[in-house]
């Protein structure tokens, strides 16, 4: 059924709830001599290139390709559109490696046909911290698919990644491949009915109309929360503080140092938004929520050519109500002028989704390790990690 994934140290549909497996890394790392030292063969029309993300133009190429190619809905209605300010971001982390942005040119025309990127990444599983590397935005062009390319363009990740001594890695699919460690839900809440009803985003409801809709969904235009404010700078450590500590009760999460919260979570316009709670008393940060700025390409709508979105990313609360918290977070997405707000049932997520009028949607994640073991199944709401 899976010939390539059958080959690959993941969790096995066969092994599934086997609970005598260990759990941890399938395989042993193999001496890094002993990794392949060239890379895996290309069908010979094209070659392996290294996306150097600093430079404009290689972020052009990689931009459009995937702006043309990229992940799009089961009705092929909507297309995800990452910026290119979004992609320099999401790809170079503290210590990211060049060598693990990886395209594939055709030789004669010089253009990207495809592509697939990983980042370092410090996972914490229960106890223990794992280098991982997080792996995105595989991508073919519409034209080449369903030639194996995938399992090549894997392969090859896999090679680069194995040497920098990593053996581990994350990543998210809307597809089911052997196997997943968690299924999630998206749910999404309008911001904007009018347009995404227009667009076939979203529906009228039953015995609704369209003013009903909007009233529905209509929020006040100041936050609710006193010392609500954006997260600046010198908010690195106390966010860093919080964070860590929140985290720490899933099953799984990122193991977030200063630096790291430096990149993630400062506030990068058009790219990440984080707000946190300072309290107006004692000043300490005792609250914090983030969401990053994803927009999708509208494929057949007269009226408009792209949907903008905003994505939950990390929030925490410890004094604030969770749900009033998001809510704050859903005035300030639409004072930027966001259409709709998305958010997946991880973390506590669930505790805010339905008072909040999400519902929710017709896709979802399933995440997933390579060459690491998880004893059960999780619950969406054991995970704390949210990728790209
Ligand atoms: S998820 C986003 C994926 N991208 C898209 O959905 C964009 C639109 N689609 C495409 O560009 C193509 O359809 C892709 C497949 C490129 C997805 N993850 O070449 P093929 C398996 C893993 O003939 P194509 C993201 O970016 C499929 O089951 N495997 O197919 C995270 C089959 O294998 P098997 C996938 O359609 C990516 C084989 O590929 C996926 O032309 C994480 C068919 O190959 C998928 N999303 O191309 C990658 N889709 O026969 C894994 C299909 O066995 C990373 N397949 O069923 C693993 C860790 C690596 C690092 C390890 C370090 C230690
Ligand atoms: O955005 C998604 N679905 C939307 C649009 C559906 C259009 C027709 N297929 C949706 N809308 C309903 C919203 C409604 C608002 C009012 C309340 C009730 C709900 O459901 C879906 C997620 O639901 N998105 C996708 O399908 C995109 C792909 C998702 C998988 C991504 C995997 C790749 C990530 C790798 O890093």
């Amino acid at each position: 059924r899976h010939k390539f994934w059958e080959t690959q140290p993941v969790g096995q549909f066969k092994d599934f709830g086997d609970r005598s497996l260990p759990e941890g890394p399938i395989e042993a790392p193999t001496p890094l001599s002993e990794v392949k030292q060239e890379p895996y063969n290309l069908p010979s029309q094209y070659e392996w290139i290294t996306c150097d993300m600093d430079s404009e133009e290689m972020c052009n190429e990689v931009y459009n390709l995937l702006t043309s190619n990229y992940v799009e809905d089961d009705e092929n209605m909507f297309r995800f559109n990452y910026s290119k300010e979004f992609l320099q971001w999401a790809l170079r982390p503290p210590g990211y490696f060049r060598s693990w942005h990886i395209g594939v040119r055709a030789k004669s025309s010089k253009k990207m046909v495809a592509f697939i990127t990983g980042v370092p990444a410090r996972i914490r599983v229960r106890e223990t911290i794992v280098n991982m590397a997080e792996i995105n935005f595989l991508c073919v062009h519409k034209k080449l698919r369903s030639k194996r390319l995938a399992p090549v363009m894997i392969k090859e990740v896999t090679r680069r990644v194995h040497l920098e001594n990593s053996w581990q890695a994350a990543y998210t699919a809307g597809v089911v491949i052997p196997t997943p460690i968690t299924t999630c839900q998206y749910w999404h809440r309008s911001l904007n009915p009018k347009k995404l009803i227009d667009v076939g985003f979203s529906r009228l409801g039953a015995r609704m109309t369209m003013s009903r809709t909007i009233k529905l969904y209509k929020l006040p235009d100041q936050t609710a929360t006193p010392g609500f404010r954006k997260m600046e700078p010198h908010d690195v450590p106390a966010v860093t503080r919080l964070l860590r500590n929140y985290l720490r009760q899933f099953v799984l999460s990122p193991d977030f140092d200063e630096n790291d919260v430096e990149h993630w979570l400062l506030p990068k316009e058009n790219v990440v938004d984080s707000f946190l709670v300072e309290s107006p008393e004692t000043h300490e940060i005792t609250d914090f929520c983030s969401f990053y700025t994803l927009p999708s390409s509208i494929l057949g709508s007269q009226n408009y050519t792209a949907l903008k979105a905003a994505y939950s990313y990390y929030n925490v609360s410890t004094k604030t109500p969770l749900t009033q918290l998001m809510n704050d977070a859903l005035i300030v997405a639409k004072r930027k002028d966001f259409d709709v707000f998305n958010a997946l049932d991880v973390m506590h997520n669930e505790t805010f989704l339905k008072e909040l009028k999400f519902g929710p949607g017709d896709g979802k994640l399933h995440y997933y390790l390579y060459n690491y073991r998880i004893r059960r199944v999780l619950r969406p709401s054991e995970l704390g990690l949210v990728l790209l």
